[in-house]
């Protein structure tokens, strides 16, 4: 793409590729901010993350924040054109991961979003007062929306979430200029449709098996051809009762553009259980193997491996072997797993740790003692674009490096409510960090891996420049350049705010501009805001001070209270957070845990059914009193990335 910027990933190869380059290797030392834009306190505090890919044309620019409000901005000075708010009702109990937008579409005059309260909203691009809004379903059974939705030749393409809550995932088509229901194609077959023999005969158990649809999908015009990634099955981490491959879960499909038929699928992780979600968007490019022209698909999984497909009949382009893995026959495990010939970019073998029995590699089994397995089911590579350059020929892969203790226990369908049948959190103490990996398309091998203070894969990402540059952010502020051909890292600036978005590039009247937003990451517990900035050669605005930085070491942080006996959850403005999330205690005393927070939560002992709260809405108590001295850790069960420590003493 060249001066604009129009859809989520770019254009409709999802490369993030711009043939820009006035900003190149040899000058992007001199790079200042141009403009830097506060967006009025939307989505800023702690259960908002800031992921948006700005779109940019003709001079404007359009930004959606974690609270689906979006602005126009003259993208050369900053200044807010128009506003739009969502107005999404503050209740919503079916957000999984944090209050999240990746972003918009345009086309037809309109600018296009899905929200959180599963509507797709179309705004007049001049004004931004709204067209249409189509319901594609209801919140209150699961549903939501959290990616940018695609535009193409009158159809408006968008994904849905719901994957933790027992959910029907499908992709919806809509009329551009009317919000019209053109089609749905289910991820998951009704009976006798294509792949409901991967599913137990005579059950329903495919109707509540999530495969959802978490980011933008891209498109081949010529093959006339739509492809997009489907997430993990549901209950996530139960295999028990859903015996077979479970089709389309964890899979690339292709579809016909126009009408929504079926074309080919592969399937990267056959009958999940470890929530290894196909999350992040796919890239087509084009490609030469053994001296002939190929078109191919990539996709970058939580399993740490880059998939590479031929995206005409959706066969491997380099070689992915089905190779046998462990088994369990309580899990009704898949005998083999798809391997890619190639490298995978973060480490695929946890370490035992004290407390746990068992430590395993990826795709070991585990029933009701917890196994501690890498990758985590949050990657590998999660939410993070991985964009794609025709001039080295590399993938740029962010990766996530954590360990996760997997447990099942059983989970009773209830619409609406969480269905996920086990857990995964982080075991106290474990490290937690990323990679970002060069891999070279035409092998699948690594040639150049940074290793990473922060966890890169749940969210942020990176774009190439035909000046030669890879732009990323880091979840402490920073916001850097690097070497597309090497990997060498040439420019560095503190933004103030957690920088976990994917940056942008446009021009207007002949100078490049980078963009990113920074605003944080609520999984990552980088620090919120809710900025826009924007550099150019011609840049004025130095760097702010550095936030506080995000954790590398899962565990509650902060002083130890004593004698503290109320602690609130979600206080503060911090969604995913209990206050003081460390106390001592007297054996014999009776704490108090309320839900301050927006989000149901809860407060529920490490070891799996000690003690718990059990489900707290907004408001609501519970007071529960510890007679066993000792160091007693505690999660929330539907956001196991918070953490608390209650110290009794005898
Ligand atoms: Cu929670």
């Amino acid at each position: 793409m060249g001066k604009d910027w129009v859809t989520n990933g770019g254009n409709l190869t999802n490369q993030r590729y711009s043939t820009l380059k006035q900003i190149d290797t040899t000058n992007v030392k001199q790079l200042k901010g141009a403009w830097m834009t506060r967006l009025k306190g939307s989505g800023l505090g702690g259960k908002y993350s800031f992921e948006v890919s700005p779109l940019v044309k003709d001079g404007i620019m359009y930004v959606v924040t974690g609270n689906d409000d979006v602005f126009a901005l003259n993208a050369k000075t900053g200044e807010i054109l128009w506003e739009y708010w969502s107005g999404i009702d503050q209740k919503i109990s079916t957000v999984c991961c944090g209050w999240v937008n990746r972003g918009l579409a345009m086309g037809d005059g309109l600018v296009f979003l899905g929200q959180l309260d599963a509507n797709v909203v179309a705004l007049d691009i001049k004004t931004g007062k709204s067209a249409w809004k189509t319901s594609i379903e209801k919140w209150e059974n699961g549903y939501g929306v959290t990616s940018a939705p695609l535009y193409y030749d009158g159809i408006v393409y968008t994904g849905i979430t719901g994957g933790e809550f027992g959910v029907r995932g499908r992709l919806t088509a809509l009329d551009a200029k009317t919000g019209a229901i053109l089609w749905r194609w289910y991820t998951l077959p009704g009976p006798g449709e294509i792949g409901s023999d991967t599913w137990p005969a005579g059950t329903d158990h495919a109707m509540r098996g999530g495969a959802t649809i978490w980011n933008t999908p891209a498109l081949d015009p010529e093959l006339g051809l739509i492809y997009f990634v489907v997430g993990n099955c549901g209950p996530d981490y139960d295999g028990s009762m859903r015996e077979g491959d479970n089709l389309f879960c964890t899979s690339m499909i292709a579809l016909k553009a126009k009408t929504g038929e079926y074309v080919w699928h592969f399937q990267q992780v056959h009958h999940d259980i470890w929530d290894y979600d196909a999350a992040s968007p796919v890239v087509l490019f084009d490609t030469t193997i053994n001296g002939e022209p190929r078109k191919g698909i990539a996709e970058a999984g939580r399993t740490g491996w880059v998939y590479i497909l031929d995206r005409t009949n959706g066969k491997p382009l380099i070689g992915i072997e089905e190779r046998a893995v462990p088994q369990d026959p309580r899990q009704k495990t898949a005998k083999t797993q798809p391997i890619p010939i190639g490298d995978a970019t973060v480490p695929q073998c946890a370490e035992l740790m004290p407390g746990y029995d068992k430590a395993g590699c990826i795709f070991e089994p585990f029933w009701e003692t917890p196994v501690l397995i890498q990758p985590s089911g949050i990657g590998g590579t999660n939410w993070s674009p991985m964009p794609y350059s025709p001039d080295t020929g590399y993938f740029y892969v962010p990766g996530t490096v954590r360990s996760s203790a997997f447990t099942r226990y059983g989970d009773k369908y209830v619409r609406g409510l969480r269905y996920v049948g086990g857990g995964q959190a982080a075991p106290i103490g474990s490290p937690m960090n990323g990679t970002f990996t060069a891999i070279d398309s035409k092998t699948n091998k690594i040639v150049w891996q940074h290793k990473t203070p922060y966890r890169l894969g749940g969210g942020g990402g990176s774009t190439v420049t035909a000046g030669g540059l890879v732009f990323r952010g880091e979840p402490d502020g920073n916001f850097l350049a690097l070497d597309a051909k090497t990997g060498q890292e040439l420019w560095r600036f503190q933004t103030g705010f957690g920088a976990d978005a994917p940056p942008v590039t446009y021009e207007i009247d002949g100078e490049q501009f980078i963009v990113v937003a920074t605003g944080g990451n609520s999984l990552q517990g980088s620090a919120y805001g809710d900025a826009v900035w924007s550099f150019s050669l011609k840049g004025q605005l130095g760097p702010l001070w550095p936030p506080p930085q995000p954790a590398t070491v899962a565990g509650p942080t902060g002083p130890i209270i004593a004698g503290a006996d109320a602690i609130k959850i979600g206080g503060n403005n911090v969604e995913y957070s209990y206050a003081p999330s460390r106390v001592r205690i007297k054996t014999g005393t009776t704490v108090t845990f309320t839900n301050v927070g927006d989000l149901p939560h809860d407060a529920a002992a490490l070891k799996q059914g000690e003690w718990g709260t059990g489900a707290l809405a907004k408001g609501e108590s519970k007071a529960i009193t510890f007679t066993q001295p000792g160091i007693h850790y505690y999660i929330c069960t539907p956001h196991p990335w918070m953490y608390g420590q209650i110290i009794v003493e005898p």
